[in-house]
């Protein structure tokens, strides 16, 4: 499975690369992996949405990228406040688009900015998480109760995280004595503010308990507590079941785990987080640059 796709710029300049990556900052990309070593340095800048576009026929951009982006106007006036070559100046196409190009320096290539001319007060736009994990920090609190499910639940939930994206070190597992001890433990992880989201498993079995309805109750009540005071997003993986037929049902190792889709829905509500934050950022670049957590900012050892 991909994980990533980069178009790479080797520069050969301390200030071109500076001036690349304040544009890109500038642009609106989000900060990722990035590492400064002996031999090399390398920042990786992360769009919502990236791939590999192939097109034929006519009507495309003379660029070695293509950024797609709400105002091209915008981005243009920032280009040229920057000193950036303009290669084709800015125009309507008649693909819907409002387009330039500039030259990058150092004869690092053509990048293509366009914006879609659609009118946004009559379409809304819809926010909606990703489902892309790459970045995320998780915590996962599970219960030891019923461990015979609730490890499964984790199994399916690190294996959604791991085709995610995410990395294994950036999931921290808590393991508590049973589903009372899950909102907060979760609170506590949520307010550690080392996480993006947290998931919440485990597994009440009525026919196991005749307190069953308060311990479901307190249990999923805690949670969503816990989700709207922190701010940070807790997934709900709690199998509420009348038997222990019901529960294996519900923790399938190849199909219908609940873990699974609590972990998924951890992964959407980060990415959608990070959104609204995007969006609602006053100053994108001073506010990535300004994570106290020192995100994409960390080295991963290559020199
Ligand atoms: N904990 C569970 O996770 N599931 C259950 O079904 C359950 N039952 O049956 O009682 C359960 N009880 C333990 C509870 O969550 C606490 O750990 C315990 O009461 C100590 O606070």
């Amino acid at each position: 499975m991909i994980k990533s796709i980069h178009k790479l710029l080797v520069l050969k300049r301390e200030a071109d690369f500076d001036a690349l990556a304040d544009f890109f900052d500038a642009l609106g990309l989000a900060r990722g992996e990035s590492w400064k070593g002996r031999r090399s340095q390398g920042i990786k800048l992360d769009a919502p949405e990236a791939g590999v576009e192939i097109g034929m026929g006519k009507g495309f951009p003379d660029a070695d990228l293509v950024v797609e982006c709400d105002s091209a106007d915008v981005l243009h006036d920032v280009a040229k406040r920057r000193g950036f070559r303009i290669a084709q100046e800015i125009a309507d196409y008649d693909w819907g688009a409002r387009m330039f190009t500039l030259e990058l320096p150092a004869g690092a290539g053509r990048l293509a900015i366009f914006s879609y001319n659609q009118d946004w007060r009559a379409k809304p736009p819809v926010g909606e998480g990703k489902l892309n994990a790459s970045g995320k920090r998780f915590g996962i609190v599970v219960s030891r109760f019923n461990a015979f499910i609730t490890e499964r639940l984790l199994a399916g939930a690190l294996e959604a995280l791991r085709r995610a994206g995410a990395r294994e070190r950036d999931i921290q597992v808590v393991r508590v004595p049973g589903a009372f001890e899950v909102p907060s433990a979760g609170r506590a992880l949520a307010s550690s503010g080392k996480v993006d989201a947290v998931i919440c498993l485990a597994c009440i079995i009525r026919g196991e308990t005749s307190h069953y309805e308060h311990l479901a109750n307190e249990v999923t009540r805690g949670i969503g507590q816990s989700a709207q005071e922190t701010g940070v997003p807790h997934a709900y993986g709690v199998l509420t079941c009348d038997s222990l037929e019901q529960a294996i049902d519900r923790a399938g190792l190849k199909m219908g785990n609940k873990g699974w889709d609590a972990a998924l829905s951890a992964v959407e509500m980060a990415s959608l987080k990070a959104l609204s934050a995007q969006h609602s950022a006053i100053s994108p670049r001073r506010s990535r640059r300004g994570t106290s957590s020192g995100k994409g900012r960390r080295s991963r050892g290559r020199s």
